[in-house]
């Protein structure tokens, strides 16, 4: 059981409301409504443990029916609960191909926020019961209020995130996300399905000692990764350091940021913009590093200043311990 002397998330969310310049308190109640929906996807994730009995995501269960993949379960139970608390115009989502926009019952359109998401990012890890996560990025409308949303309210800088967090189901459940004032972590009781702030003003080390990248596809690699690695690997000061690579990205951003470290997905001669998003899953992860004192670059511009083009676009992206990721970029640029 939590100490309770621990803050919950929902004080948390009333005592931080003042930080929200001129907010009705509808962020406040966006972020409720992902808190509520992660209780959610927890118990589904969680249950997922004894798929031979209930059957496989994706296939039919001991009673014949038919059982949702997890990740598209994720994704309705999100939009679910985002779409019930009439806090959003828009949701965009790892799972659709198109945004969706969501009609309020009663302040049809006036919503002013969008939220763009991987409802389950790694979600293939499951099955060998590897952490998963939910990402979520939140931006004001950008379009007429009252109007139906458009496309440009989600094709907007990271710079112009008002929140941005992610939920990784581990070992235990936490929430960690900004709304601009530093990165806060929240780790959830289940037994009474609470969240409690454990881990308060979150920040990456200025520089680490672990690195995180898919070295199988070593071959494919940029020149300048492949120094970077080499620099990485050779024996010299405080190298050789670690690799550690989990596969499920909010894992291993995760542990880079207790740790310290650098997380890599560059591009490659086969994927020549990578395999991350740049609006669901780079730019959350960037505007949390910035907060956190961290650094978050395609290995040559900041992510958040790049201007996106389509939703699902994908980018190479080097994100972490500041000095770590200045170094790589210093290999990027010298072997350009
Ligand atoms: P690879 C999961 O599919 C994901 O999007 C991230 O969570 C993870 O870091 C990355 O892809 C793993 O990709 O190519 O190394 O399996």
């Amino acid at each position: 059981m939590a100490d309770q002397t621990f803050q919950t998330l929902g004080e948390f969310l009333i005592e931080k409301q003042d930080d929200f310049k001129y907010s009705s308190g509808e962020l406040s109640r966006l972020l409720s409504a992902i808190r509520l929906a992660s209780k959610v996807v927890n118990r589904e994730v969680n249950k997922a443990g004894i798929a031979e009995i209930i059957g496989q995501a994706g296939m039919e269960n001991i009673q014949g029916e038919q059982q949702q993949k997890l990740d598209v379960l994720a994704n309705d139970i999100f939009i679910e609960a985002l779409s019930q608390r009439e806090v959003v115009c828009g949701i965009a989502s790892e799972e659709n191909d198109d945004y969706i926009e969501i009609i309020s019952k009663e302040n049809a359109h006036l919503s002013k926020y969008v939220v763009l998401m991987d409802p389950l990012d790694g979600s293939s890890n499951i099955d060998v019961n590897v952490s998963v996560g939910t990402i979520f990025s939140v931006y004001r409308r950008v379009s007429e209020p009252g109007t139906p949303v458009e496309l440009r309210d989600f094709l907007q800088k990271g710079v112009n995130q008002v929140a941005a967090g992610y939920v990784v189901y581990g070992s235990s459940t936490m929430i960690v996300y900004s709304t601009g004032n530093g990165v806060n972590g929240f780790t959830l009781d289940p037994s009474i399905g609470t969240y409690y702030l454990s881990h308060p003003n979150m920040m990456f080390s200025k520089s680490g000692k672990i690195y995180s990248i898919n070295e199988g596809n070593y071959a494919k690699f940029p020149k300048g990764v492949k120094e970077y690695l080499k620099y990485c690997q050779e024996e010299e000061g405080d190298r050789p350091y670690t690799s550690r690579y989990i596969g499920s990205l909010v894992s291993d951003f995760h542990r880079n940021m207790i740790k310290g470290g650098i997380y890599i997905y560059p591009s490659t001669s086969q994927s020549p913009k990578g395999k991350l998003r740049l609006l669901y899953e780079c730019n959350p992860m960037a505007y949390l590093t910035e907060q956190a004192g961290g650094k978050c670059s395609d290995g040559f511009q900041r992510i958040m200043e790049i201007e996106p083009t389509e939703l699902h676009q994908r980018v190479p992206f080097f994100c972490g311990s500041s000095d770590m990721v200045e170094k790589a970029e210093e290999f990027m640029r010298n072997a350009q």
